[in-house]
């Protein structure tokens, strides 16, 4: 008989200025595969256009399944205009050649 306990995940982020708690970046939630849960986070206190990092953080499982590969890029689109109309140093760039 297997253990079940060695299936369960969860979801844990890097970066990102959110609650712990509750249906959030909560490291205390188990999953097993195939069960469907909507994580809700608020990012109104958190600035966009940035990269961060998430992986499965159910104790336990959390080196085997990050080394597996369970973990990847978080991104939080810049949807400010602040910066409409400036050149960016990306325009700026010589050719290399
Ligand atoms: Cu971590």
């Amino acid at each position: 008989m297997m253990d079940e306990g060695c299936g369960l995940t969860n979801l844990h982020t890097h970066g990102l200025h959110v609650s712990p708690a509750g249906n959030s970046d909560n490291g205390m939630l188990s999953f097993m595969s195939g069960d469907v849960f909507d994580y809700e986070f608020d990012l109104s206190l958190h600035p966009g256009g940035n990269l961060n990092f998430h992986h499965p953080h159910r104790h336990g499982n959390t080196a085997e399944q990050l080394l597996g590969g369970m973990a990847g890029a978080l991104e939080v689109a810049d949807e400010t205009t602040a910066l409409a109309g400036i050149r960016t140093h990306t325009e700026n760039q010589e050719p290399c050649l």
